[in-house]
């Protein structure tokens, strides 16, 4: 079996300042977030941006390019950069990053769906920040879409700039969307799927579900996909340690899950990364470098 690519999903654009202290939202906090994510385990890390004062997710060129050379002047881990960027944001918010950092890998959302996380609201009694009710509440109503003629220019654009897409993947018909661009020609080498499940609106976290999504990708694609998952909340560490056991990659980090368990906050993303690299190990399974995560990925 090949080693496991854990990647580690720093901060992301659902989770709320209010919710945890540890959500990291600086600059400082997410290049020291993530080097220590890779320490602990991480061949890869996806990044988002937040606003330094306010921890309100940014599309900022500027922000994401102070990010992503702060954590490639500490360490060599692979660097995935977000195009999903938070619900509402138009798409040259979402793309702004990708010429600017050049990253070797980015998020490319395989189609639309409703990402809700407007529930959040009903447990944050006293917010730090005006702006965290209504953005999460504006997620019952928004959609997260991802037309084909936007998948298509994102995956152009990033092809533009040496990024591959990471494909991430809520629901089974987004593979059918990566099928049809692979027979246009547009992708190159093994396509790179993320099975994201228990979103609000997408699959729920079960391993029927992540089956069903692995046997999908199989008739449609053959061989040539790699694929990890990851999952949304509590469900975090189930469904990553069934994506081991069937022989997949994983991602865990505070972008998707705030718990380390049931109810106790975890510190930190390396708290994350090392809580599932142990599992990793203990079920036999070798853990990649940054090289060897880029030997699978980018070198079929
Ligand atoms: N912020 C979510 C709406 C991605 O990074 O591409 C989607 C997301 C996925 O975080
Ligand atoms: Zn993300």
């Amino acid at each position: 079996m090949n080693k496991v690519i854990i990647t580690a999903a720093i901060t992301g654009a659902v989770h709320i300042p209010s919710m945890s202290e540890y959500l990291p939202i600086t600059p400082e906090q997410i290049i020291n977030e993530a080097v220590a994510a890779n320490k602990a385990g991480a061949a890869v890390v996806h990044l988002h941006a937040r606003d330094p004062k306010t921890g309100q997710p940014t599309g900022s060129p500027e922000l994401m390019k102070e990010i992503v050379d702060g954590i490639r002047s500490k360490c060599d881990v692979v660097i995935g950069v977000t195009t999903g960027g938070a619900i509402g944001m138009t798409s040259e918010e979402r793309l702004a990053a990708i010429p600017a950092v050049k990253a070797e890998l980015a998020s490319c959302n395989a189609g639309s769906v409703n990402f809700c996380f407007s529930p959040i609201a009903d447990k944050i009694k006293n917010p730090k920040f005006d702006w965290e009710i209504p953005f999460v509440k504006n997620t019952y109503t928004v959609p997260f879409a991802n037309t084909f003629q936007g998948i298509e220019d994102y995956i152009r654009i990033m092809g533009e700039h040496g990024t591959k897409p990471e494909f991430e993947v809520y629901e089974v018909g987004m593979l059918s969307n990566i099928a049809y661009f692979v027979k246009k020609g547009l992708l190159k080498g093994p396509v790179y799927i993320q099975f994201v499940l228990g979103v609000m609106g997408g699959l729920p976290a079960t391993v029927d579900n992540l089956l069903f999504l692995y046997n999908t990708a199989k008739k449609l694609l053959g061989d040539n996909f790699v694929w990890s998952c990851a999952g949304a909340g509590k469900d975090e560490f189930d469904i990553t340690t069934a994506a081991i056991i069937l022989g997949g990659n994983t991602r865990v980090g505070l972008e998707d899950n705030l718990y380390i368990s049931r109810g106790v906050l975890a510190k930190s993303n390396a708290e994350l990364v090392s809580k599932i690299k142990d599992i990793a190990t203990t079920l036999d399974r070798k853990i990649a470098t940054p090289d060897e995560a880029r030997e699978i990925l980018f070198s079929k």
